[in-house]
């Protein structure tokens, strides 16, 4: 959501993007169950670390129901920058790496540069293994938030994206 959803609808939009919006901390659920229902489909989250930070508990489920296919990567720039900037608790020293590795999530790492990041990312997405991948980087956000596909618009074709999974699978 916020800028992440931006930044990765700049690159070129796909019909598997669901851009979350609104509804703030609930990526990482919403992937869960995405992964759990599709367990031969790589699920990838794009979270903030505000957002992770609100939904703490989502860290634990995660890692209870364990799903092979889930990659969960934090962007982590210690800041709500979406709303203004204001420093989240990563700012003052809290470690999401460290509470995702407590809550049981089997593979955790933190990077800092985007050589780390290409690596982790790579390992992660060819591995079958539940991973969450802190990745530290400067709060600077995308020109603008606006972008060229409606809430609905979005929800549907993904809904529909989901669909055709099912049928080329024979379900
Ligand atoms: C439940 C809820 N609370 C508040 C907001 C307003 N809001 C939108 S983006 C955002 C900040 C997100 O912070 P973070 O996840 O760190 O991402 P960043 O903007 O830094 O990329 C907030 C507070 C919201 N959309 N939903």
């Amino acid at each position: 959501m916020g800028a992440v959803a931006a930044e990765l609808q700049s690159l070129g939009h796909r019909p598997n993007f669901f851009y979350l919006q609104h509804a703030m901390g609930l990526a990482s659920s919403t992937g869960l169950g995405l992964a759990l229902c599709l367990p031969n489909q790589k699920v990838v989250v794009i979270d903030g670390d505000g957002s992770l930070l609100m939904n703490l508990g989502s860290l634990s489920t995660m890692a209870r129901y364990n799903p092979k296919n889930l990659v969960h990567v934090v962007f982590d720039n210690q800041s709500l920058l979406s709303v203004g900037g204001f420093p989240t608790a990563t700012a003052a020293g809290t470690d999401l790496e460290g509470i995702a590795r407590a809550s049981g999530i089997p593979h955790t790492v933190t990077v800092k540069s985007v050589e780390e990041f290409k690596e982790a990312f790579l390992k992660a997405i060819r591995g079958i293994e539940l991973t969450s991948i802190i990745a530290k980087v400067e709060a600077i956000g995308p020109k603008t938030y606006v972008t060229g596909l409606a809430l609905l618009e979005n929800r549907f074709q993904f809904q529909r994206h989901i669909q055709s999974l099912g049928k080329s699978a024979g379900s």
